[in-house]
């Protein structure tokens, strides 16, 4: 059956979309590639701890540190070769839930947005109205776990910042700290799929699809027909058929919607050779004449960051996260058990901070740190003791002008062709400074200690001799960017009927983790797109 509207892809930008379009009444199908998530969404992967709970790895809270060390990691697209969330929620099951409102400047037209996505603040205020934020996620108000904020606070004080309410304040971001805020509710992962994917559900006119792989837009020139799809049940061929007035709008993620748009034969000539060149890709493509050339993939943004880690006395590292799974403390899972509250509550990160510089070009670059128990990886010759360690990473957000590109490969897999941080030395100068900043008043804080890098180790070689790839922070933006690729309306350009809304056509590096600035973007997306005359 033909359909109003095809979203592609159940993410940050995808839920809120098919959700709004919905509301409509219009005949909507949501296509998600992945399986499900949480309970809710009919996930039944969950550790034993919790067996006849009706909990997954994706709703409690505590286990977000579980993702990165499991046998099994069936949640990550396998075709993409970064940290991507294909499920359910795609990002937004898998992520850290770190939710911070966007300040002006994540619209602002000199970040490159268009004048008229200025005003952010009515669709900011939607998504407010339907995920609420919280720096308190245990259901018990209180909070646990709290020493790294306690030590980073004094050392952040003592360089010159206050503590705020995070999103009590956007557009605060010089300067300042405070607990760091998630959408979690009742102590649960809860996100757009526990909203608006909840919403959109509950509708007669709303169709949601696991498990569909959407391979291409199907189009007579600049007139979208419907997608292909690796699902032959579908439709012939795996075809999903458009109405006549009807419009697909991708949100595959930054990945994800420029690959789709590749193998539609819309992006530059090289990317639609190589699906040209591939057996099964290459006869789905248009005739070569009605190819639209336009620079899918360029202009890509994801904040280059480091991470600094230390030691105290006061920090109880919670064994780095590494029994959460199989063997949690004891009194932890039960009190989660019972009442949602306690550690299991909340994600691993206990504090964020935000700093403004300016570079030798004369440009701000903003940086933004967040503080967690434990570490990813130690390098140090010193003794330590394991179980005071902790994690500073300091990001180069907003300002950046490093700039990268994503392409597929032979395979078809993503991929960034040209890895987007440093490549312009003035981001790296800054970061460095920024990093020499943070460890400045180290001596003011009695029994803190840096163990990587130690202190053989310079904090500009620890940059210059980073691995390249662990700069990488999965929050990757800009390869559909808005004004380049889409219109102001997230329509692609010399087509009729086929918009983005997802991360990819955000122009550039938003202030913080970027997952609310997306579902901000989303809601103004659709109601754009809504808008546009000529619809279904
Ligand atoms: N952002 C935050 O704001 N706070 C965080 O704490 C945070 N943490 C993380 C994190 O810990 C990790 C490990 C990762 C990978 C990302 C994090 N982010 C965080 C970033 C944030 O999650 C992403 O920026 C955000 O989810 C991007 O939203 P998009 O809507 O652009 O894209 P998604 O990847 O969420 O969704 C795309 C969906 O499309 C997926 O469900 C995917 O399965 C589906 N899809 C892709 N190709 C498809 C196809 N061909 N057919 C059908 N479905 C497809
Ligand atoms: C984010 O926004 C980042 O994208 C994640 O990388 C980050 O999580 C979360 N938020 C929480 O701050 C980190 C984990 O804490 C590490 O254990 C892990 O090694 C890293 O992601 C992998 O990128």
């Amino acid at each position: 059956t033909p359909y109003d509207y095809i979203v592609v892809g159940s993410g940050a930008g995808g839920l809120v979309v098919a959700d709004r379009l919905s509301e409509t009444g219009k005949k909507v199908l949501l296509l998600e590639r992945g399986g499900p998530s949480t309970w809710e969404t009919g996930g039944r992967y969950g550790p034993t701890w919790a067996n006849g709970h009706n909990l997954t790895k994706f709703d409690v809270p505590g286990l977000f540190e579980s993702m990165f060390n499991d046998g099994n990691p069936f949640w990550w697209c396998k075709d993409i070769n970064v940290f991507a969330g294909c499920l359910t929620g795609g990002g937004t099951s898998i992520n850290g839930a770190l939710y911070f409102l966007p300040p002006y400047s994540d619209f602002a037209p000199t970040t490159g947005w268009p004048v008229s996505w200025g005003n952010h603040a009515p669709y900011t205020a939607k998504l407010k109205a339907r995920l609420p934020s919280t720096d308190a996620p245990s259901t018990d108000g209180k909070r646990y776990l709290e020493q790294t904020f306690d030590v980073a606070a004094t050392l952040l004080k003592g360089q010159g910042y206050r503590q705020i309410t995070i999103n009590d304040n956007p557009d605060s971001k010089d300067h300042v700290f405070g607990y760091s805020a998630y959408n979690f509710v009742g102590g649960k992962r809860t996100g757009p799929v526990a909203t608006y994917l909840r919403t959109a559900k509950a509708r007669k006119n709303f169709t949601f699809k696991n498990y569909v792989y959407v391979l291409n837009v199907v189009r007579k020139g600049a007139q979208i027909t419907g997608v292909k799809t690796n699902d032959t049940s579908l439709g012939p061929d795996g075809v999903i058929p458009l109405t006549p007035k009807g419009r697909v709008v991708l949100s595959a993620g930054s990945f994800g919607s420029p690959r789709i748009l590749f193998r539609s034969g819309i992006g530059p000539t090289d990317m639609i050779n190589i699906v040209k060149n591939d057996a099964a890709a290459g006869p789905n493509l248009p005739p070569q004449a009605e190819w639209i050339n336009l620079p899918v993939g360029y202009n890509v943004s994801d904040n280059p960051s480091i991470n600094l880690v230390f030691t105290h006395p006061s920090v109880d590292a919670y064994d780095n996260w590494a029994p959460i799974w199989t063997n949690p403390r004891p009194a932890d899972s039960a009190q989660y058990l019972k009442s949602s509250a306690g550690v299991f509550a909340q994600a691993s990160p206990r504090l964020n901070f935000w700093r403004a510089y300016s570079g030798s070009d004369g440009k701000t670059r903003w940086l933004q740190g967040t503080v967690r128990p434990g570490a990813a990886s130690v390098t140090t010759s010193y003794p330590y003791n394991a179980s005071n360690i902790f994690t500073i990473t300091a990001y180069l957000s907003t300002g950046i002008t490093s700039r990268g590109r994503i392409g597929i490969d032979a395979a078809m897999t993503a991929r960034a062709l040209v890895a987007p941080w440093f490549t312009d030395p003035i981001d790296k100068a800054v970061l460095i400074q920024g990093l020499n900043d943070i460890v400045s008043n180290i001596k003011s804080v009695p029994g803190l200690t840096l163990i990587t890098p130690d202190n053989t180790t310079t904090i500009a070689n620890y940059v210059n001799n980073y691995d390249p790839g662990s700069l990488n922070s999965n929050h990757w933006v800009g390869s559909n960017t808005i004004g380049r690729v889409v219109d102001e309306n997230t329509k692609v350009f010399n087509t009729n009927n086929l918009f983005v809304v997802d991360a990819s056509i955000i122009p550039q590096m938003p202030m913080s983790n970027p997952h609310a600035t997306i579902m901000s973007a989303a809601e103004q997306g659709v109601a754009r797109i809504l808008a546009l005359p000529g619809g279904p």
